[in-house]
Formats: C-alpha cells, structure tokens, sequence
C-alpha cells in the first residue's frame, strides 16, 4: 500500500457538507484504507469574484494505481454534482491527488506532485497536520521548507469538529 494525500475544495451548495460527504466516499474506496482528514479551512478563492473556498486534505493507503484512483475520484466529483464548465470556474467538490506515495507522476491526465500545491497555503496547511514535517517530496523539498515559504495568510481553520457528522 502507499500512502496517498489527496486536497479537497468546495466553493458551492454548502462546501463543509460537500467535504463530508467526500469523506465519507474516500473511505470506501475499494483496496484502500481510511487513514484521516485534516481540519477545515476557509480562504478566499485564488480567482476574484468567486465564493469563498471550503478547503481539506484527507490520508489514505491504497493499492489502487494511480490513474484507477483518479477514475474513482472523478467518479465521486461528479456524483456530488460537479459540472466541468470552466478551468478553475466554481465547484462543488474538487479532490486533486496531492501525493502518490513518493512517486513522480508526468502523464496527460496525472501529474503528481499536484503542479500548485508548493504555493498554496489550504494545501499545504492541512497537510502538514496529518503528513511529518520531515516529508519530503519526490522533487526534492521537503514539507518544512514549503511551509517556511508559505505565509499563513488568508486562511481560516473552522471550529474543531466541522469534519465531522457526529
Ligand atoms: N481551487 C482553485 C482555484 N482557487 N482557491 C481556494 N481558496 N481554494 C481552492 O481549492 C481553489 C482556489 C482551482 O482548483
Ligand atoms: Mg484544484
Ligand atoms: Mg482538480
């Protein structure tokens, strides 16, 4: 199994709702098992003039390949009503595969490290809650270092327990 961590963003039809429901997806994907998901965090979207961004990034181990877990992602996207009108247009669910175990991924439909998260602080902060410091990216950098060059400007960490139903 590899460990896989995987950014989700809603910014339509009750975001934090949009997430729950995505959690509760992940963890049934088939040959893969649960492992977590950060908190919650609010931001305004990187594109003027959209609703703000429910932002979280969840853990998990799997066996799946990666372009078969980026089937059942889409899948799930798209059962929680996300239409692809626009590139970086408003979405109900986004979930991008951030990290593949340490594998540097270069295909027309994959690319992994996902190609922004070294910049964005509502990728890079919830995922320094659930991945060590010392994780180190199959470019090079390690989680600490993008973290030094990422001020936590902008973001809101909503009240312990948003991610959860209970
Ligand atoms: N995603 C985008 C564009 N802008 N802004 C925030 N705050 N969070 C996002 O997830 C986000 C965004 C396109 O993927
Ligand atoms: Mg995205
Ligand atoms: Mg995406």
């Amino acid at each position: 199994m590899e460990r896989i961590y995987i950014g989700m963003g809603s910014n339509l039809a009750d975001p934090a709702e949009q997430l729950r429901s995505a959690v509760e997806a992940l963890a049934h994907l088939p040959q893969s098992r649960w492992v977590g998901v950060s908190a919650f965090y609010q931001s305004d979207s990187l594109l003027p003039g959209q609703p703000r961004y429910t932002n979280a990034v969840a853990a998990i181990d799997s066996n799946l390949a990666p372009l078969a877990l980026l089937d059942a992602l889409q899948a799930i996207e798209t059962d929680q009503g996300r239409e692809r009108l626009e590139r970086w247009g408003p979405r109900t669910l986004d979930l991008d595969i951030l990290l593949f175990g340490d594998r540097l991924i270069d295909e027309p439909r994959l690319k992994v490290p996902h190609y922004h998260m070294h910049a964005r602080p509502f990728v890079l902060y919830p995922l320094a809650e659930l991945a060590p410091a010392s994780l180190t990216l199959a470019d090079g950098r390690s989680l600490q270092q993008l973290l030094n060059d990422c001020p936590y400007v902008g973001l809101e960490r909503l009240a312990p327990g948003a991610e959860s139903n209970q």
